[in-house]
């Protein structure tokens, strides 16, 4: 089933997501439901916490060389945790909950990240190039922070504005 997304400025994005604690059918649905929504609205990531679900659950699909975004290639994240990180990257980052708005995002080039799947069996993964923004951007959904708050002063000024005057157009 495709569930709304949670857009900015909706309150609800700043929430801190809660553990995990049942990996039963109810969490299933739920991530089964993240991939159908995420990929509806062309995503290639996306937090619980953006479909109004305050759980420490993310997804990540990310397209593949000939650009394909393919089912077999959905990481499914439960309670992650960055045990390592190393370096420093800037990307061009985008967020489904902050639609058509895109900014450079400086993070860590690499990190090392300890999670769950959906059955509750723990692995521990490395990430870099794409996949290390992807995780440390939905990771930052968790904390109830969006890539906008990692802008400067003077972008999040002009972001601001813009997106009241975009709010009032929709209107
Ligand atoms: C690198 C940087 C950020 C991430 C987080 C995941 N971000 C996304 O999946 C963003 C997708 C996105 C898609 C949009 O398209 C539609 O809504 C149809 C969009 O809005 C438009 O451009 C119209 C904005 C963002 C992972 C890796
Ligand atoms: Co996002």
């Amino acid at each position: 089933m495709i569930r709304e997304i949670v857009t900015y400025p909706n309150k609800l994005l700043k929430t801190r997501s809660k553990s995990v604690e049942q990996f039963d059918q109810t969490l299933h649905t739920l991530l089964d439901d993240m991939y159908e929504t995420m990929i509806n609205k062309n995503g290639i990531g996306l937090a619980a916490i953006q479909v109004a679900e305050p759980i420490c659950a993310l997804i990540i699909n990310l397209p593949d060389e000939d650009d394909k975004q393919k089912k077999e290639d959905l990481l499914e994240l439960i309670n992650p945790e960055i045990i390592e990180m190393e370096g420093s990257t800037i990307y061009k980052e985008g967020c489904l909950s902050v639609p058509q708005y895109y900014e450079d995002v400086q993070r860590a080039e690499w990190v090392r990240v300890r999670y769950c799947d959906r059955f509750g069996k723990q692995y521990e993964m490395e990430c870099d190039e794409l996949l290390a923004i992807a995780v440390q951007h939905e990771m930052d959904h968790l904390k109830g922070e969006l890539f906008i708050e990692k802008l400067s002063y003077l972008k999040r000024k002009k972001f601001e504005k813009e997106w009241k005057k975009r709010l009032k157009e929709k209107k």
